[in-house]
């Protein structure tokens, strides 16, 4: 759907300006929108499934965990899915997310994947400059991730941050020189990046982040010692088609699932390509993994 036509159906939940302004800068934080209840449900969810990931064992997938993690020090990455995982998570990502989600991609929205990041204070826990959208390439460029902040993240704290205006840019390759999926840009391209215009999201717990697949983004270093959590969703129009494989540890029964308005037949289809991604092949655990070093997966061959 055309930004027009979006911007022309009155919004649910946003300002015209807040959607204007994404549109424009390709990024949102918006703070003083999900209730206070359902936040502290949240943070109990969450901290237990921290605490279930302390065990070494092996689990179902649910948990990526640091190379160094150990039982007494937990180093979870990320919790996979965690739609699936609680109805706590998806009850969330069915309400007032989706509304904002339906206030930028238009009436009729498809969730495509939720995951929840954490930081441990090790110096290794940064997420490099990257693109979302080849991760996962649709026919066209309106899936977008909306983040929650689970505790207050400062400067100090590893808070997602954004180049202001970089969805308007080039899509970038997110290879390395020999050709290993690396998940970010490579040094070269980051020493291009204009970064005085990096805009660092901090929000008390409860602040949500919002960016455009296209929007270069990462997070420095968080120096709190009892992780960093934030909850990712992200939706798409329903217009827009997935043309690769979801990485699997992102994949859960809701992927696909419409969560505002219906089903559209036609897809939209913007006449900027975006390279494939690899052949996950299961080889991929997180971003994390990829960007450092843990890939194995290259190139499709072409
Ligand atoms: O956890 C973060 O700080 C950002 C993570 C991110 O950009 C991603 O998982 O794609």
């Amino acid at each position: 759907m055309l930004t027009e036509t979006i911007l022309a159906a009155p919004p649910r939940v946003l300002t015209q300006e807040q959607r204007a302004f994404y549109f424009a800068h390709g990024y949102l934080l918006l703070e003083g929108l999900v209730e206070p209840a359902r936040l502290e449900r949240l943070q109990a969810v969450t901290a237990s499934f921290v605490e279930a990931s302390r065990d070494a064992g092996p689990d179902d997938g649910a948990f990526d965990r640091a190379p160094d993690h150990t039982p007494a020090q937990p180093r979870l990455r990320r919790v996979n899915t965690p739609d699936r995982r609680h109805e706590a998570y998806w009850d969330f990502a069915t309400a007032i997310v989706a509304d904002i989600a339906a206030d930028l991609v238009g009436p009729n929205v498809v969730f495509h994947h939720s995951k929840l990041n954490f930081k441990w204070s090790d110096g290794a826990d940064g997420v490099g400059w990257h693109q979302d959208i080849p991760f996962y390439p649709h026919s066209n460029y309106s899936p977008l991730t909306i983040g929650l902040y689970l505790a207050d993240t400062g400067m100090g704290d590893g808070p997602v941050a954004v180049i202001d205006g970089s969805h308007e840019g080039p899509l970038h390759d997110h290879y390395d020189a020999e050709g290993r999926w690396a998940g970010c840009l490579s040094d070269a391209d980051v020493a291009r990046l204009d970064l005085s215009s990096a805009r660092y999201l901090t929000g008390p717990a409860g602040t949500l982040t919002v960016h455009n697949c296209r929007t270069i983004h990462g997070s420095p270093p968080s120096e709190r010692a009892d992780g960093r959590p934030l909850l990712l969703n992200a939706y798409a129009a329903a217009d827009a088609t997935p043309y690769a494989e979801l990485d699997p540890p992102a994949q859960s029964p809701h992927c696909g699932e419409i969560v505002r308005g219906a089903a559209v037949v036609e897809p939209h289809v913007d006449p900027r390509p975006c390279p494939m991604p690899p052949c996950w092949d299961g080889r991929s655990t997180s971003i994390y993994a990829n960007q450092s070093g843990e890939s194995t997966m290259t190139r499709p061959e072409g």
